[in-house]
């Protein structure tokens, strides 16, 4: 055989072996490995039953992703994929028995299921999560599912990907029997069983219109935009009108489809990006970490309380600090209404629930902060007040223990200035709501340890979180861009656009919420006091935006306030407010501007070109390491579209040279806050995209 698949038979029964690490995709060598081995046992008379079975730590986690790259720019032709192997399966005269444990995902779960039986450990998953990557699935599963677990089920499982319990799988009947002990063991005595016996295949899906309709309002709902998702239905639902064989055509159309869309590279840019900001290049894998066994937080307000729930529902315990009790009191409340909801939704059990509130230790003193083995600061942003606060946990916190500071836009050089080891002192900065959003800006200071760097990296992901390492300047990469992004959102109502249009504009690209509304719903204070803070540092001359300091002005801070750039009725829905078109014509009349027309396209035009030439000199200037990680920040945290890739991916699929032109001619238009970044207009002079670009040895993040 070939080293990728061994083979051994002994008593009658067949053992095929999968052996590529990390998770036994189906890179090239496997399918044939596998179809060689099934054909040896095909052909020895001893054997009466095969056993197929992955070696490490899964089954099959699905075809290869890396491959996909090289088909769509031509290197490699596709050929017939896996059919050829799932018939040979699926024909075989010796049953065949899949035995998985890990994960069965994509074509793993296609394999599994052209084989006559499939067994499960009960911790291993099975699913079609090719959605995820903008496909769907592409070897047959969209017909052969429906034909085991019903239409209504499959085309859940192909539209959104989500992987599935054995047990769960184990009673829709795609499992055959859940195993206890130990897998080849179980597998081998199933296989002796059946062994000689053929089985029926399984009859075609009945007709269930209202499961494709409902599926595809959902769609509309929670994948606005992805074209896979639509695609996953529709094949799904060829199954239960066209025979298997024309079933699996359509299939083959709708994949190959996907295949060559952009979406689906922005996906698999972002899957293959979720991994590669792990990797620091001059933090190694094997830096020593700190245990995080203990944990305590400053501030109990929204965001306070947010990361204190990170832990708890990581199972580390955690003190709540708060200056009064009222403020306390406050704070935890909302958190026991925040867990409270989440019970009431089916979540989790009230018991999880109370275990959870257990972890968190309210209190109003530093009492216990000596035991913490990582203090995080999490108080408005007053840099007095961070290195009041600072100074202290140097007196207190342990040699060992984490600084870290929620800080959004405040420099942690200076923070960590106050104590006598700023090797220990980090950004952590979460984004709100920090229970529920992934992105974890990692700020690195000057002085902040490599160890110290590599614990925050692995606490990220035990906190379920995707950690991002960035340099320390202002608004560090995230909000710097955001900046300009809202910047400019503020210009274009200030030129003539209305409020709506440009929410509305953004979001039809596909953000979560138009750049207006996330004001509203951040608090359009927080950016108000900041300015405030930084006034030191306005450069005269320079167009200021106007809208949202006035708005401040007439206390409507956003939702929390009850408005802000709308109206917010008790549901929080959003309603135009004729005070706001009071107060922009009064601006447009106090800066003499005379309002025009502005389309849709100069809407999204603005707002992310102005995302990409910030983040091109973050780019250069070594504050994000690589662009990809840019996107992820972007995908993560700031409701940019997936199927996008994030905004550097954007542009390079725009093409360099395109997002420059228009960028000049928005720097002739509106003057110096538009100059390009000399690294944009060095790229596309190249002829090169920000995902080839590596930054050179003085990296800063
Ligand atoms: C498909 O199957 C289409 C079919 O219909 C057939 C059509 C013809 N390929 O995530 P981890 C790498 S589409 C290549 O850190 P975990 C990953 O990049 C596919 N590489 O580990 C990482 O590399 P590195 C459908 C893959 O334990 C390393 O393995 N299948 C693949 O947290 C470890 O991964 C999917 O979409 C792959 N398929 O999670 C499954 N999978 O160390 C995608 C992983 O260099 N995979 N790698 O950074 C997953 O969901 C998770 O990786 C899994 C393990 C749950 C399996």
């Amino acid at each position: 055989m070939s080293d990728l698949v061994s083979y051994s038979a002994a008593d009658g029964v067949a053992v095929i072996t999968i052996h590529n690490p990390p998770v036994n995709a189906l890179s090239p060598g496997v399918p044939e490995g596998i179809a060689a081995s099934l054909a040896k046992a095909e052909a020895d008379d001893a054997v009466k039953a095969v056993v197929l079975i992955g070696g490490g730590r899964s089954f099959i986690a699905g075809a290869d992703i890396k491959e996909f790259a090289k088909i769509t720019s031509g290197e490699k032709k596709r050929g017939q994929g896996l059919h050829p192997l799932l018939y040979q399966l699926e024909e075989s005269n010796k049953p065949v028995v899949a035995s998985i444990h890990g994960q069965a995902f994509g074509g793993g779960l296609e394999v599994a299921m052209a084989c006559a039986y499939r067994l499960a450990l009960a911790s291993a998953q099975v699913g079609q999560p090719e959605v995820k990557l903008g496909l769907i699935p592409g070897a047959g599963g969209t017909q052969r599912l429906p034909r085991l677990v019903g239409a209504a089920r499959a085309v859940e499982m192909c539209q959104f990907g989500e992987p599935v319990k054995a047990a769960d799988a184990a009673q829709w009947g795609l499992i055959d029997q859940v195993i206890e002990g130990d897998l080849l063991q179980g597998a081998i005595r199933f296989a002796r069983e059946i062994a000689g016996k053929r089985r029926e295949k399984p009859r075609a899906p009945e007709a269930d219109p209202a499961a494709f309709a409902a599926a595809r309002e959902a769609a509309k709902k929670r994948q606005r935009g992805l074209s896979a998702a639509l695609a996953a239905i529709d094949a799904v639902e060829a199954s239960t009108k066209l025979s298997f064989e024309e079933g699996v055509k359509e299939e083959a159309r709708l994949f190959e489809q996907c295949l060559h869309s952009i979406q689906s590279k922005a996906l698999i840019h972002v899957f293959f990006g979720e991994r590669a900001v792990t990797r620091i290049p001059d933090v190694p894998k094997e830096t020593a970490t700190y245990p995080i066994r203990r944990a305590a937080v400053i501030g109990a307000g929204t965001m306070g309380g947010g990361i204190a729930m990170n832990f708890a529902n990581a199972g580390i315990p955690v003190v709540l600090k708060e200056t009064t009790q009222e403020a306390l009191d406050h704070g935890v409340g909302a958190i026991r209404k925040n867990y409270a909801n989440s019970v009431a939704k089916g979540r989790f059990s009230q018991a999880a629930m109370d275990k959870r509130l257990a972890l968190i230790t309210p209190t109003l003193s530093y009492e216990g902060f000596d035991q913490a083995d990582i203090i995080v600061e999490a108080v408005f942003e007053s840099m007095a007040l961070k290195k009041e606060i600072f100074a202290e946990l140097d007196r207190i916190a342990k040699p060992e223990c984490l600084l870290a500071t929620n800080t959004s836009t405040l420099s942690i050089d200076e923070i960590a200035s106050v104590t006598t080891r700023p090797r220990m002192v980090i950004g952590h900065h979460f984004f709100s709501p920090a229970n529920i959003m992934r992105l974890l800006e990692i700020v690195r200071g000057k002085a902040t340890a490599k160890e110290v760097i590599a614990t925050s990296m692995s606490l990220a992901k035990t906190l379920g979180k995707v950690g991002v390492l960035v340099g320390n300047c202002r608004g560090f990469v995230g909000n710097r861009m955001f900046g300009s992004y809202r910047r400019e959102a503020q210009f274009l109502v200030e030129e003539g656009a209305d409020p709506e249009a440009v929410d509305r504009a953004m979001f039809d690209f596909g953000m979560a919420m138009g750049p207006l509304q996330v004001g509203d719903l951040a608090g359009l204070d927080v950016g108000w006091r900041i300015r405030k803070e930084f006034q030191h540092l306005e450069v005269p001359g320079v167009r200021k935006p106007r809208m949202e300091d006035r708005l401040c002005e007439l206390g409507r801070y956003g939702q929390k306030t009850g408005a802000g750039w709308y109206r917010y009725d008790e549901n929080r829905r959003p309603w135009r407010d004729a005070a706001v078109n009071d107060l922009i014509a009064t601006v447009r009349a106090e800066s003499a501007i005379s309002p025009r027309a502005i389309s849709a396209a100069e809407i999204t035009g603005r707002l992310l070109y102005a995302l990409v030439n910030e983040g091109a000199r973050i780019l250069e200037e070594g504050m994000a390491l690589r662009a990809v990680d840019i996107d992820i920040i972007y995908v993560n945290g700031y409701g940019f579209p997936a199927y996008r890739g994030g905004p550097m991916f954007y542009a390079d699929t725009v093409g360099l040279p395109k997002v420059l032109e228009k960028i000049r001619e928005f720097n002739r238009q509106h003057g110096v806050l538009w100059a390009p970044a000399p690294l944009l207009e060095r790229l596309a002079e190249e002829g090169k995209s920000f995902g080839q670009y590596v930054k050179g040895e003085n990296n800063n993040a």
